[in-house]
């Protein structure tokens, strides 16, 4: 193993968040990221995992980053064209299970972004959680890289 890959194998072994749990919910691999540069919004992604013998179940969320903090997923209507739309009763989790939130899926939505996230900088979130109670992570931010001609502004607000 060459020292490149040596430094490239430890900084991986980093770069897991902070364990973040309470009762029998852990959320692992949270991560933020803005729209656009210019996004008035963004949102985070993560894997809820419950170790535990009931179900539970995501309710709210809360940042110091976003004016509001809503749970969304994406839709597609009729005409094929995806949408997202604010789920009122959460996301499950089952027991023994897990629930991912990821791009193009369930999401945790930062509308009215307190400040630009930046690469470096991370968003910190409180996640309400049916029986767990709450978890407190911090989720660091991954900007966006604009494809090469991608037109920079022309992608939608909402293009989770
Ligand atoms: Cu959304």
């Amino acid at each position: 193993m060459s020292l490149k890959t040596t430094l490239a194998a430890s900084l991986i072994a980093l770069a897991p968040a902070l364990p973040a749990a309470a009762g029998d919910i852990a959320v692992e691999g949270a991560y933020a990221r803005a729209s656009s540069m210019m996004a008035q919004s963004g949102a985070a992604f993560m894997t809820l995992v419950n170790n535990g013998g009931a179900d539970d179940r995501l309710i709210a969320a809360a940042s110091d980053a976003a004016d509001r903090v809503e749970l969304h997923t994406h839709v597609s209507d009729a005409n094929g064209v995806m949408q997202m739309i604010e789920v009122k009763e959460g996301f499950p989790v089952p027991a023994h299970g897990r629930h991912e939130l990821r791009r193009g899926g369930d999401h945790v939505m930062l509308l009215g972004l307190a400040r630009s996230l930046t690469e470096g900088d991370s968003v910190h979130l409180t996640l309400t959680f049916e029986k767990a109670g709450t978890v407190e992570i911090e989720a660091p931010v991954e900007v966006v890289r604009q494809p090469m001609g991608g037109q920079m502004g022309a992608r939608p607000a909402m293009g989770n």
